[in-house]
């Protein structure tokens, strides 16, 4: 049975990496990017959203499409899959959490610091002179798909702030991106969870560390192009099958509510 291979592999891991996509939140009521009808590229151009050029030409759509995406997690809480996953910091020597996912409900639900290869929606900066600009509060509640929203302007240089992710064709953070490098090059067991797989060069760490000789546990209730590499596939949503998994492996009592 799947769940008690991947247990046996966990069981004797001394360095773990867990990788996260979209599909982590899903149950948190976050919606992911490319699934059919529920995705956000279903509904929304990626191109006119989250591109630099989309920025440039139209930064109010941009900017208030993305202070929806934030009161939306902020008005949603970590799911059984975020606790799982920081739970096994309690079990295994050496634990490291990489997310390409720009939400907080990894930290919310106690992981210390996860790896943020795409940034965050919570850390703004100026898109001028790249300093960090604080949060605006957030007051009325805003319309699905957002509103047009000016920007704050930056208290340096009076540039335009723009939301701390990372956007297609830009550079991902050096330190995150070298970080995750050495973690997936040196662990024994990655499990990558709710990721389409699909975007590089985050979609390369999964793929390093089956190279590197770790072996890779991969839950995801659809196929993906990382099936091949799995060690052991759990087909099923992250919320159900990581508690199980930990319970499995780690008999004890179940996760409290989130
Ligand atoms: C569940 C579940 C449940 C559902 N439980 N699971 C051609 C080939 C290769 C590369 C390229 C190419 N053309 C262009 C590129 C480059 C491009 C890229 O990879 N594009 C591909 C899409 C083709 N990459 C880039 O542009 C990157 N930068 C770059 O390459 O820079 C080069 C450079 C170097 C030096 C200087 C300058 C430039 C940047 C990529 C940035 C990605 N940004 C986004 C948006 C972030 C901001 C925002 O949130 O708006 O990041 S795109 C989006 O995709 C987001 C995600 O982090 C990322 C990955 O998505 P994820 O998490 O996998 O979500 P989904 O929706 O795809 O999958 C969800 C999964 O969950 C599914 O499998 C479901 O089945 C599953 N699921 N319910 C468990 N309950
Ligand atoms: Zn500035």
């Amino acid at each position: 049975m799947a769940l008690s291979d991947a247990a046996k592999l966990l069981q004797k891991a001394r360095h773990v990496v867990v990788f996260t996509g979209a599909g982590i939140s899903a149950e948190s009521g976050v919606a992911t990017f490319r699934d059919a009808l529920t995705g956000l590229w279903s509904r929304f151009d990626a191109q006119s959203l989250a591109t630099p050029q989309a920025f440039a030409e139209d930064p109010d759509l941009v900017w208030g499409w993305y202070e929806w995406r934030r009161q939306q997690v902020q008005q949603v809480r970590p799911n059984h899959g975020h606790l799982a996953v920081a739970r096994l910091k309690d079990h295994v020597p050496q634990l490291t959490v990489i997310t390409q996912n720009v939400d907080d409900l990894h930290e919310r639900a106690g992981s210390d610091t996860p790896t943020h290869l795409h940034g965050s929606l919570f850390a703004p900066r100026c898109a001028a002179c790249s300093r960090p600009a604080p949060l605006p509060a957030t007051t009325e509640e805003q319309p699905a798909g957002g509103r047009r929203v000016p920007p704050p302007r930056c208290a340096h240089c009076a540039g335009p702030v723009r939301p701390g992710v990372v956007w297609f064709g830009e550079a991902l953070p050096e330190q995150a991106l070298e970080s995750a490098v050495r973690a997936a090059s040196s662990c024994d067991v990655l499990l990558t969870v709710g990721t389409s797989g699909l975007v590089y060069p985050a979609a390369e760490i999964p793929r390093l560390a089956a190279r590197s000789g770790a072996a890779v546990i991969q839950v995801n209730p659809q196929p993906t192009p990382l099936d091949p590499l799995a060690t052991v596939n759990l087909p099923g949503p992250a919320a159900e099958l990581l508690p199980a998994l930990l319970t499995t492996t780690w008999p004890g009592p179940p996760l409290s509510t989130p």
